[in-house]
């Protein structure tokens, strides 16, 4: 399910990712999540006394009601958040990415199936190998007509590019100092990311979150040695 919220009258602000919190509050309207995606949001309750509707946008659905009691104070929105990951995350931007191995993975429906390069998970499951201990550029092409939001396990990335779909999402995850498990792939466009390949050697997995696409094998194997 696609979700963009909102909360009525408010400002929000996006202040952490999928993995990390951010270095400052960034102001948002509405955030669109897709499947497998988190937020931390901060809000300053400095409307009058009533129930406002955080609301799902797309479907016009309400998902919770905020309701004001107690006393009133005033609380500003913090200029910065210490974080030393987004601190890195920063670093990492200004890497030279030219140099690192480019990995390119394909997100297509093949007779009916889900795939990653031409592989479905479990008949011939694409296997990626990396090296632990380095630094790898990916970008994701979706050759299919619908979403797809890629997610990998173990190291999150730096988003550098996303071609494609809705401009604020693209602008928004390209510009935060964010590290991103899961990230929204849109349809006939591609993502590219830097992807630190630090902790943990073995077998985990990358796939669609859409787990309908997962179950028939938009999915394979992240080898780390
Ligand atoms: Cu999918």
């Amino acid at each position: 399910m696609y979700l963009r919220v909102s909360l009525q009258n408010h400002a929000m602000y996006m202040v952490g990712v999928d993995d990390n919190l951010l270095d400052q509050p960034v102001p948002i309207s509405d955030i669109l999540l897709t499947p497998g995606e988190r937020v931390d949001i901060l809000v300053k309750a400095d409307q009058a006394p009533g129930t406002y509707t955080l609301q799902d946008l797309n479907s016009n659905t309400p998902l919770l009601t905020v309701e004001y009691s107690g006393t009133t104070v005033n609380d500003p929105i913090p200029t910065t958040i210490n974080s030393d990951t987004a601190r890195w995350v920063a670093s990492l931007k200004q890497m030279d990415t030219s140099s690192l191995r480019q990995v390119s993975m394909t997100l297509s429906f093949v007779r009916g199936q889900g795939a990653i390069n031409g592989g479905v998970f479990g008949r011939n499951t694409y296997i990626l190998e990396s090296p632990v201990g380095t630094y790898e550029v990916w970008t994701i092409f979706n050759r299919s007509g619908m979403d797809h939001p890629f997610h990998q396990h173990v190291d999150g990335a730096v988003i550098l590019d996303i071609r494609g779909g809705d401009r604020d999402y693209a602008q928004l995850y390209t510009s935060i100092n964010g590290l991103k498990d899961t990230i929204n792939v849109p349809p006939m466009g591609s993502v590219t990311m830097l992807v630190p390949v630090l902790d943990y050697t073995g077998d985990t997995v990358f796939h669609c979150h859409i787990l309908g696409h997962e179950d028939i094998g938009m999915m394979g194997i992240w080898r780390r040695v």
